[in-house]
């Protein structure tokens, strides 16, 4: 009856109909009217402008999803291996400025609505970000997914949809902390297609047997339903028609409510079951590198592993290939511990429902999962309580504890019962606990670190045993790098621009191509370009002092150096180091004359970031930069030199205004801590230079634009083990270590900032233990803080050094990082959509 035949009915009304990409201003219009009138059912006349930033979303989204139709269609036809990024953050930002770029398309849509009554620029402010991570592991999620489209590899996220992103942070008159809930879904969000059509069920608690008739095989049964419905968000590429995909995840309830409590009167009871259901992608866990064993969190990541897997297998199996091929046409990334459970779920599909032994659904997982390590830092290895595991997910004790039986580590290493244990998947405490990292390492391919000093650790200290055991070349490094769309060509259109013009090569080749930034090389002794470069510098630091202005009521002096730290608040990355130089500088410049003072270039330091909720020295961190602003900016004597600004609420789309408007911005966490750091990359090729200590992706920053263009001071990475060893067998007084330290936390405890006492237990981190270090590295950090004052007043010299910057970032760029990952780890080929 032709309803199997394409298309069903008439072909030429069909084809007459199929639409088209919108590429030029009249259709972009039509398209924007279209969905003003029907789409939100607005009238023309009480249009505004947040509706209209809709109506334009909701425009390009159609241009998105024909790409999109396009980029799935060609790669079910190619049939090739595909890549799945499993990430419980996407930490993804705006995305109108961002789709528009990669489109192409930003001045036919500027053209179009700017003649229907609107400005792009204030639409495009209208967009609240998707705040769906913490801080850097999210972000990069974010820049990986969008330099998988831009080098057209098959590749697809996967994550939740949480109602609820990062917090929103509110700092209180008095340098306090608040957090408040962030709605980010309130309105329409034009940037998703929901799949009702797209849904797994699964289960939690329950019960499960091991054995059924002598085979591997087990069953699991009873206990909750719930479901998973997929929301899939388009990512386009960079000056191409390949436009993956990244599916997040909701849940919702299996049968709505209970029917029969309700209809007996317990209406509580009814929506009970309901409510838990949702609850599982409500909001995002806010507590970056500290694990909590909170059974929601629990929940969330196996709900998560089990709909991406059944998906991930619904498409394998309509491919038709027996299982044994699954490692030639999946790899799975695992973004750290987080989707650990993948490797027993997988496991529990091949041996429960296909029905495979148990040593053969073991060598295709070990084939086909991948996994990155984001840190070594010891709270942040996730580890959970058997018997939760056991209550929640009963089928996953039994798979977890067999797989790398003792019985091969004896052979091995026979007898060393010591290797045994500190091996074992599970640490015998009370209760037990499972080791997510154990369990990652020894069930994926490979393993890698983020930049070459973290990788080394990564082999060196915590899964030393498994090299022992695995050989080095199940372990290996891919440095993290940034999307330079965002990065820069969207933050930074001015020095874009000036890039293109001066190196003459079209910015959409240079743009996926980074390393031709270097041309910019020829060019530093033209002092008209030196001028152009800082006249685009000091543009950027007007319009941060703008947007300053406009939103937070603070006076920037725009003359001033800018001085930038911005990145979640921890102990490891010593904001207060930089808190306390900034205190040391207060005391010295009040201790000039004014003559004195006036030799002096004035320094603006910015500071951003959010603490954990329940991360109490950091909050007081917060507190201190606030009352020390307060008191340094209204200082007579000093506020002409010196100025500091914390600004709340920090987010993506402000580290695209800040971003662009630093001299120079710190990354100076102890020696062995900050595993990669990204932002360190994103002001350097915005042309920014680096404060920072040797770690990380520092080191490879200097290796790649020269040490004479980084400021680096601290002690590294051999002698901390050390230096810690001192501060806790053999403490010396601070005034021994720095007499300079001695006397700003002095001051900060005689109550200069007010507050007199509230900052004693951050004091005493510092007096105590010094975990961190700071009494170590301090009297280096104020010297290296001098060496860039001495630099800044060379401006020429300076400019020379921030273009040499620029141009030497190519390594940074996530294209490259991706094309390792795909090259070196997932064995998958780019295939471009005609
Ligand atoms: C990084 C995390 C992280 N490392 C646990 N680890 C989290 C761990 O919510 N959690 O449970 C959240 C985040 N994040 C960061 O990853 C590193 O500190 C950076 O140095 C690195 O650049 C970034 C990306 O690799």
């Amino acid at each position: 009856d032709g309803k199997d035949k394409w298309p069903r009915g008439e072909e030429e009304l069909w084809r007459a109909n199929l639409r088209k990409p919108d590429t030029d201003v009249p259709s972009i219009a039509r398209s924007f009217v279209n969905h003003v009138q029907t789409s939100l059912a607005r009238q023309p006349h009480n249009l505004s402008d947040l509706g209209a930033y809709l109506a334009t979303g909701l425009s390009v989204r159609d241009n998105l999803l024909l790409n999109w139709n396009e980029t799935q269609m060609h790669m079910n036809r190619v049939a090739g291996k595909r890549a799945y990024y499993l990430s419980l953050e996407f930490l993804m930002g705006r995305t109108l400025d961002n789709a528009l770029l990669n489109l192409g398309l930003k001045d036919q849509y500027r053209e179009s609505i700017d003649r229907l009554g609107f400005n792009l620029e204030d639409l495009i402010d209208q967009e609240r970000d998707a705040g769906l991570g913490n801080g850097g592991l999210g972000r990069l999620a974010a820049c990986y997914l969008d330099s998988s489209s831009t080098q057209e590899l098959p590749v697809w996220g996967y994550g939740l949809r949480y109602k609820y992103g990062i917090f929103q942070q509110l700092i209180s008159p008095d340098g306090q902390q608040l957090e408040a809930p962030d709605p980010w879904l309130e309105h329409l969000n034009p940037w998703e297609v929901s799949r009702a059509d797209v849904q797994y069920e699964i289960r939690f608690y329950g019960e499960a047997q091991k054995y059924v008739n002598g085979t591997a095989r087990g069953v699991w049964y009873g206990g909750q339903e719930v479901l998973a419905v997929a929301y899939d968000v388009t990512i386009p590429g960079y000056d191409t028609r390949n436009t993956n995909n990244l599916r997040l995840w909701a849940s919702k309830p299996k049968r709505g409510f209970d029917l029969q409590s309700f209809n007996a009167g317990n209406y509580e009871h009814a929506i009970e079951s309901s409510n838990s259901a949702a609850a599982i992608t409500s909001v995002l866990y806010p507590n970056d590198q500290t694990t909590f064993g909170k059974e929601l969190r629990l929940k969330q990541q196996y709900f998560w592993t089990a709909a991406s897997l059944a998906d991930i297998m619904r498409r394998f199996r309509n491919l038709g290939k027996p299982m044994i091929e699954l490692p030639d046409y999946i790899a799975i990334q695992l973004n750290d511990t987080h989707p650990t459970l993948a490797i027993p779920e997988l496991m529990r599909i091949l041996v429960d429902e296909e029905d495979l032994p148990w040593d053969v659904a073991w060598y295709i997982v070990t084939n086909t999962f991948f996994f990155t390590n984001h840190t070594v830092l010891p709270e942040a290895l996730e580890k959970w309580p058997v018997p939760l595991m056991e209550h929640l997910l009963p089928r996953y004790c039994a798979i977890i504890i067999t797989p790398l039986s003792i019985s091969s580590v004896e052979h091995k290493f026979p007898g060393d019962h010591d290797r045994l244990a500190r091996m074992s998947l599970i640490e015998e405490n009370h209760p037990k606990y499972v080791r997510m990292a154990h369990l990652a390492c020894i069930g994926s391919r490979k393993i890698n670190g983020v930049a070459e000093l973290h990788s080394e650790l990564v082999r060196t200290t915590i899964f030393k045993d498994f090299l022992d055991f695995f050989g080095v070349s199940k372990f290996g490094n891919v440095t993290n790098g940034i999307t330079p769309r965002r990065w820069l060509a969207q933050c930074n259109p001015d020095l874009t621009d000036l890039i293109t013009k001066t190196i003459n090569i079209p910015k959409n080749i240079w743009l996926k191509d980074l390393s031709q930034l270097e041309e910019l090389l020829k060019y530093v002794e033209d002092e008209d370009f030196l001028e152009e470069w800082a006249a685009v510098k000091q543009a950027n630091k007007e319009r941060l002092a703008h947007y300053m202005r406009v939103t937070l009521s603070l006076n920037v002096n725009t003359k001033a150096m800018f001085d930038v730290q911005i990145k979640r608040l921890h102990e490891y990355k010593r904001q207060t180091l930089n808190i306390l130089g900034v205190v040391h500088r207060y005391l010295t410049l009040k201790a000039m004359s004014p003559s004195e003072r006036k030799k002096l270039t004035p320094r603006n330091v910015f500071f951003a970031g959010k603490a954990a909720p329940g991360y109490e020295i950091a909050k007081l961190t917060i507190r201190l930069i606030v009352n020390v602003a307060r008191v340094v900016n209204a200082d007579p004597d000093t506020k002409d030199y010196l100025n500091v600004f914390f600004l709340p609420d920090y987010s993506v789309t402000m580290a695209e205004i800040l971003i662009p408007a630093s001299d120079i911005s710190q990354h100076i966490s102890t020696a062995g801590t900050e595993a990669s750091g990204t932002s360190n990359m994103k002001f350097c090729l915005n042309g920014g230079l680096l404060l920072g200590t040797v770690d990380g992706a520092n080191i490879e920053i200097a290796e790649e634009v020269g040490s004479e263009n980084v400021f680096f001071f601290g002690h590294l990475t051999p002698a901390v083990e050390e230096l810690r060893y001192q501060h806790k067998h053999h403490p010396v007084p601070v005034e021994e270590k720095s007499r300079n330290l001695a006397k700003v936390l002095d001051q900060i405890s005689s109550g200069l900032f007010g507050d007199e006492g509230v900052y004693e237990p951050l004091l005493n981190t510092i007096r105590q233990l010094d975990y961190y270090l700071i009494t170590d590295d301090f009297d280096s950090y104020i010297e290296a803080l001098q060496m860039i004052d001495d630099a800044y007043n060379d401006r020429t010299e300076w400019i020379k050094k921030s273009i040499r910057t620029t141009a030497k970032m190519g390594k940074f760029s996530s294209d490259r990082a991706i094309q390792d990952y795909a090259q070196e780890y997932w064995n998958i080929e780019s295939t471009k959509v005609e």
